[in-house]
């Protein structure tokens, strides 16, 4: 049997209360990683770099096996990036390759640089007019109900290649669902936590483009702006985001690319 966890935590009260985003977690879990889970997502909320949040909530939901959906993993590129400036050059022009507008580019990341602090959700952009579509407001849409295939061939892989840790696997499992929803385009994010200044653009053409520096060390703003096609249905997207159970697989060989130009090419297998 499977579960659906899922945490979010804020501080000075919930988050629809005015409380301050802290974190949040989701994962699907067989029953007996349910608890291991739930004491992990509890020590991050209590002990996060944001903050000790002082409203968590934690909803474990049994699933039906026979709802989940398994999509692949999609590439990943390493890009070199000096400073903050280099870093949004190459997200913008990775942007516009796979088809998001100039307009829509700057007016995501002017969303994502105003924000005075991180919501916990994403913010949904027309690709084309760069307006934003969702009414979500402080909330945006939160992707939820996803989690890796095989958590120990996945670990084992992604070690091989230097990339470890609960960010790249989180980001990594997230990007794949998103680029797999219907209607996206691409996806720009960058972390929230003060010491984690790494982010990327991602797409289903694209793959992940992992940005090295996205915003200056001790920033606690970060972010994720979905840009969708114009007609894009987005009470479908929405529902797709945040109820769709979708696992992500290997299928086979995947490349990890790494440099500016991708010279260098490290299967993972
Ligand atoms: N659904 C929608 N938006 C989310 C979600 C979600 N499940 N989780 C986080 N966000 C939004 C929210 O606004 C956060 O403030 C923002 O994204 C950043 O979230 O090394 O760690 O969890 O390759 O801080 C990317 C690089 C790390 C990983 C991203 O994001 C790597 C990261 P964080
Ligand atoms: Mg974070």
């Amino acid at each position: 049997m499977q579960f659906s966890v899922k945490m979010r935590s804020a501080k000075g009260g919930p988050h629809e209360k005015g409380g301050r985003h802290i974190s949040g977690a989701e994962r699907i879990l067989d029953e007996n990683d349910v608890e291991k889970g739930v004491v992990a997502m509890l020590r991050r909320a209590r002990n996060h770099q944001r903050g000790k949040a002082d409203f968590i909530s934690i909803k474990i939901e049994e699933i039906k096996e026979d709802e989940v959906i398994f999509k692949p993993l999609i590439a990943v590129h390493s890009c070199i990036a000096k400073n903050v400036a280099q870093g949004h050059a190459i997200a913008k022009e990775k942007l516009q390759s796979v088809g998001v507008s100039a307009l829509a580019i700057e007016r995501g990341f002017s969303a994502l640089l105003a924000l005075k602090d991180s919501i916990r959700g994403a913010m949904l952009f027309d690709a084309f007019t760069g307006e934003r579509l969702d009414n979500f407001g402080n909330r945006g849409v939160r992707v939820t109900k996803m989690d890796c295939a095989g958590a120990a061939e996945y670990e084992e892989k992604l070690a091989k290649v230097g990339l470890t840790g609960e960010h790249v696997r989180e980001a990594l499992v997230l990007a794949s669902k998103v680029a797999s929803a219907p209607g996206m385009v691409a996806e720009l994010c960058w972390a929230d936590d003060p010491d984690y200044v790494t982010g990327y653009v991602a797409s289903a053409v694209g793959g992940y483009i992992r940005i090295p520096i996205m915003k200056e060390m001790g920033s606690g703003v970060g972010g994720r702006i979905f840009f969708v096609k114009h007609d894009c249905d987005i009470k479908v997207l929405s529902e797709y985001l945040q109820e769709q159970l979708v696992l992500i697989t290997f299928g086979g060989n995947v490349d990890v690319e790494v440099g500016t130009n991708f010279r260098k090419k490290t299967a993972i297998n």
